[in-house]
């Protein structure tokens, strides 16, 4: 199987946690991380470019050095560098930076003060109550440290819709080359777009299903075929990942489609509603008594069911087959009514791009302005700009702006949101700009009321307009602060702020369920990619998918709006 991009990138990171637990020069750390970014959100695999002898080092952030070390990677899934540096530390010990409170330093205390090196050894430990005893953890420490193990335990078997989705891509590839073999759809949870997916559900139409199972388990990739039926057989892959594949008959193929996406809560909505009807559903189809009605197409089973069309976003059994009924099922936002993006960096923070470049590519996207939101000086890490950096980037995006026709880049800043729910800037500052999204990054660990009251408080400066990433979770790996969602939406609303929809694969925050909160508390929300590269741009397509799974309308999106319109939105009084 050719390692593929996440595997590269995975690598990659792995060497710079394991040289930041070394303590080592923080530009080389960063070094390893750029390029692992890079790779991860290269349009094609790493390994197709290699094989057709592309030049590795016009990516941002792969120099010579780097891209020698790729190619290692490819050829031999590791590389002698991260060999040599794992002879002094063991493999795993990274691993352990998952976890919250656990950065370089600690993983080392509790390896050479307590021989830890895994997440399982971690866990004995901190039930033992042995980790209070190390110096710069205490007892408030270890018990955080279990709560968010056990956290991870339930999560990880559940994997980011954006990883399901390259893990999918070649393995479809790969069943359309079997002869026979009509339609292949990715159903599920993948289908219905959740950000997290627990395994692939792969459906393929065709009239010689052992052929076609035949075909899947010779699939390189596989790790262990769990069972093997006359329709339908389940793997799973070296990844980890399992997958159902499922043979469906030409003329079972849509009643199995609809089947097989779900949800299952809604699956059995319908059912009840069939009953009343007189109609029974299954995975086979619907009938009439013995008498199967004729499903050429999947919106034919809303039809006979006297519904409008429920697209599978929506699909959860959340009110949309009541809405269905009523005729008032909305009108779902489309990546193509995105006219600009409020949320970027470029080089002159962290990311790996400069101005110009992701200005050319928002407009390749076909957008009509991009916000530049670079980090504010308090986000030392992420090289945060000092006032004297900010006014100088707002020059040159004036500069650029003359140059440019019917497209408009937005003086724009991503400000830090103090402990104290002040901005890590001076208004006199932030009003030169044409929009402020404001975030937090630090103290993390506030109470409820203390985290909310701060938020609120910074909505009630005038140049708040956007809150970023609002609850500031990563996917399997940090859960949302605690804060009440509802006080904050009620205090956008008061304010004429906005909330973010970011669209980064892992933050994914705001999640569906608030999005639908904001939708009826009549608070708008920015989708946004929070891109550190150009390639990162189009993650924006997962924040829509999730715009669209909390039930959002092009209306309820402010960078659905004009450019012209959407300045207006950021002035407030
Ligand atoms: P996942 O894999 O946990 O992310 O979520 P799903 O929705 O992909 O669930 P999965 O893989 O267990 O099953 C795929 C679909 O098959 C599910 O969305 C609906 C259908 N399905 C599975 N089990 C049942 C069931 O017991 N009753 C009904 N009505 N449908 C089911
Ligand atoms: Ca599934
Ligand atoms: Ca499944
Ligand atoms: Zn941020």
């Amino acid at each position: 199987m050719p390692v593929q991009n996440s595997d590269v990138a995975a690598q990659l990171n792995r060497m710079a946690d394991l040289l930041e637990i070394e303590d080592a020069n923080p530009f080389r750390v960063r070094a390893y991380r750029n390029a692992a970014r890079t790779v991860k959100g290269l349009a094609r695999p790493v390994a197709d470019l290699i094989k057709h002898k592309e030049d590795l080092t016009a990516f941002p952030g792969i120099g010579k050095d780097l891209a020698d070390k790729i190619k290692e990677i490819i050829s031999t899934g590791t590389f002698s560098q991260l060999e040599e540096m794992k002879t002094d530390l063991p493999t795993e010990l990274p691993g352990l930076m998952n976890i919250e409170h656990i950065g370089p330093k600690r993983a080392k205390l509790l390896y050479q003060k307590a021989g830890i090196s895994s997440p399982e050894d971690l866990k004995k430990a901190a039930r033992a109550k042995k980790i209070r005893n190390i110096k710069g953890f205490g007892e408030k420490i270890e018990q955080s440290i279990l709560s968010s193990l056990e956290q991870m335990a339930d999560q990880n078997r559940r994997i980011l819709l954006s990883d399901a989705e390259e893990r999918a891509a070649p393995l479809t590839e790969y069943l359309e080359k079997a002869s026979d073999t009509d339609r292949i759809t990715l159903a599920g949870s993948f289908r219905r777009r959740k950000e997290t997916v627990g395994d692939l559900d792969i459906l393929v139409c065709s009239k010689n299903p052992q052929q076609t199972i035949d075909h899947f388990t010779g699939y390189k990739d596989i790790n262990q075929i769990i069972s093997r039926g006359g329709t339908l057989c389940r793997a799973v892959l070296d990844s980890g990942l399992h997958v159902d594949l499922r043979v469906l008959p030409p003329d079972g193929y849509n009643a199995g489609l609809h089947h097989f996406t779900g949800s299952k809560a809604h699956n059995i909505a319908l059912r009840k509603r069939g009953t009343k009807m007189n109609l029974k559903i299954n995975e086979y189809g619907i009938f009439k008594g013995k008498k199967q009605i004729q499903v050429t197409q999947e919106k034919q089973i809303y039809e006979i069911l006297e519904l409008d069309y429920v697209v599978p976003e929506l699909r959860e059994n959340k009110g949309e087959i009541q809405a269905a009924e009523q005729n008032r099922l909305p009108c779902l936002v489309q990546l193509q009514d995105i006219r600009g993006d409020l949320h970027v960096h470029t080089s002159e923070t962290d990311g790996l791009a400069g101005l110009e470049k992701m200005v050319e590519h928002a407009q390749q996207l076909g957008y009509t302005y991009l916000a530049i939101t670079d980090h504010s000086r308090q986000v030392r890490i992420a090289n945060g700009m000092d006032i004297r950096r900010l006014e100088k980037q707002m020059e040159n995006i004036d500069q650029l702006n003359d140059s440019l026709d019917g497209f408009r880049v937005l003086k724009g800043v991503e400000v830090d949101i103090l402990a104290d729910g002040s901005l890590d800037f001076p208004n006199a500052v932030l009003k030169k700009l044409d929009l402020r999204v404001c975030s937090i990054h630090f103290s993390h660990n506030l109470s409820r009321k203390k985290q909310t009251e701060r938020i609120i408080k910074a909505m009630e400066n005038p140049f708040f307009n956007i809150l970023g990433h609002p609850t500031g979770r990563l996917i399997n790996r940090r859960k949302p602060y605690a804060v009440d969602l509802e006080k904050i939406m009620a205090a956008a609303k008061k304010n004429g702020c906005f909330l973010e929809l970011n669209a980064q694969p892992d933050r994914l925050d705001l999640n569906d369920d608030a999005c639908r909160m904001a939708r009826d508390m009549h608070v708008k929300i920015a989708v946004s990619s929070d891109a550190h590269d150009t390639g990162g741009m189009s993650h924006l397509r997962l924040g829509i998918d999730q715009a669209r799974r909390g039930w959002l309308e092009p209306a309820d999106i402010i960078n659905t709006y004009s450019c012209q319109d959407l300045v207006r939105m950021m002035t407030r009084r």
